[in-house]
């Protein structure tokens, strides 16, 4: 009897060792599978309560160990490349401008926000059950009062007249398709509006030089920065000319907008130093560099003031004593309106104005300066400035320009 005890106590010992054997097994390998599956990126190994799962009911606390059981010298070195380590950064951190491609969807939306208002108005107008005189008179204002211009206004009526006239039945969807190709023509999609910007074939071994020009304001400053961040997005090098001498402060706005991108600025340490041959140097700066664009920032002026419009000039024919510029942005406030084509005409006198930059049309209802500018100078609006973002630059397009209007 005394031995059948014994030997049923230990078939249940030997039983129990068994089962809590197996427990113990199958839960140790479901957490090395949770620790695996579970780990993100960068997550400690370890699992140290950070592995991203609650303990479950049934689930042990991990008991603490007081020592590891292998220490870091006695684990077999991996065979890792180890990459070299990253150069310590001198300067502050340099940014990624935006690519160019997906700005033309900005430019709609900005556009649309205060331009629709022409658009509105003008199918309304052309929608009407009876067009009369009064009723053409009303679009002739509205073409007005966003800045079209009083030549451009009046073809455009004219052209429209004719063309509703033949139109026999008036559904919204004509009327906008009509409106559309109409606006289209007088902002003129035929126009070349690419910015001169490679190296030029005629003067090998010099960068492209751009000139920017303008009076006091109208964002000539920002619209280098941005335009460097373009041209920087494109891969291209870049040097910027602080040739706004006046203030020293231009000469550090400038700088800024360069170090932000990694783009070096040449300036003048002296505040009223010539203009012309900081141009100069910086133009010598780019070709000892190899640069492909100078970007040539200058002083804001008063188109009526001749001593500072002459020595605008002077800047342009010293530049042009190593290499031609390559093309002369005069920025202009959208907001100004009509004033601003005075200011154009005798700037393009002077330089000789390749191309517009419509700066703050983020800011304006008044549209129509796009085209009126045009007419008064034959140049083509090539860029436009939608805000006071780094980006908020984009290149001109006919198309997006009157579908942003017809919003
Ligand atoms: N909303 C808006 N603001 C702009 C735009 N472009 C420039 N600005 C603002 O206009 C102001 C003047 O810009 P600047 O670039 O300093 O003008 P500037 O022509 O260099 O001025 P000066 O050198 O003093 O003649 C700044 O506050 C800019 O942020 C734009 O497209 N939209
Ligand atoms: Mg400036």
């Amino acid at each position: 009897m005394e031995t059948l005890d014994l030997i049923i106590g230990a078939v249940v010992l030997v039983g129990l060792l068994t089962a809590g054997l197996a427990v113990g097994l199958v839960r140790r390998g479901r957490d090395t599978a949770r620790r695996t599956l579970g780990r993100r990126p960068g997550q400690d190994a370890g699992g140290s309560g950070d592995d991203g799962h609650l303990p479950g009911v049934g689930d042990d606390a991990e008991v603490p160990r007081d020592s590891a059981t292998r220490t870091i010298d006695t684990l077999p070195a991996p065979d890792l490349e180890l990459p070299e380590e990253p150069a310590e950064p001198t300067g502050p951190a340099r940014e990624r401008p935006e690519p160019v491609a997906g700005r033309l969807v900005r430019l709609r939306e900005r556009l649309a926000r205060s331009n629709t208002a022409l658009g509105r108005g003008l199918l309304a107008l052309l929608s009407r059950d009876t067009i009369d005189e009064a009723t053409w008179e009303e679009v002739e204002d509205t073409l007005l009062l966003a800045d079209l211009g009083v030549g451009p206004a009046t073809e455009l009526v004219d052209r429209l007249r004719l063309r509703v006239r033949t139109l026999g039945e008036r559904d919204p969807q004509r009327v906008r398709a009509l409106l559309r190709e109409e606006l289209l023509a007088v902002v003129d999609p035929s126009m070349d509006r690419t910015l001169n910007t490679s190296r030029p074939a005629d003067s090998p071994g010099h960068p492209a030089v751009v000139m920017v020009v303008g009076v006091n304001g109208t964002g000539k400053t920002t619209t280098v920065g941005k335009l460097a961040r373009v041209l920087v997005a494109e891969n291209k090098d870049v040097v910027l000319g602080a040739a706004d001498t006046f203030r020293a402060a231009a000469a550090d706005q400038l700088a800024t907008w360069g170090e932000r991108v990694g783009v070096p600025t040449v300036r003048s340490d002296r505040e009223g130093a010539d203009p012309a041959s900081v141009a100069f140097e910086a133009v010598k700066v780019g070709t000892e560099s190899e640069a492909d664009v100078v970007l040539v920032d200058t002083a804001g002026r008063l188109q009526n003031k001749a001593g500072l419009m002459d020595e605008l000039g002077k800047v342009k024919r010293v530049i042009e004593r190593t290499t031609p510029v390559s093309e002369v942005l005069l920025v202009l406030d959208a907001t100004t309106g009509q004033n601003g084509l005075k200011q154009a005409a005798v700037f393009s006198q002077v330089v000789d104005v390749t191309g517009i930059v419509l700066t703050k049309l983020d800011g304006t209802a008044k549209g129509g300066i796009v085209v009126a500018v045009q007419r008064e100078l034959g140049v083509p609006v090539k860029l436009v400035g939608l805000g006071e973002g780094p980006d908020d630059l984009a290149p001109f397009d006919a198309e997006a320009f009157v579908d942003a209007i017809l919003a």
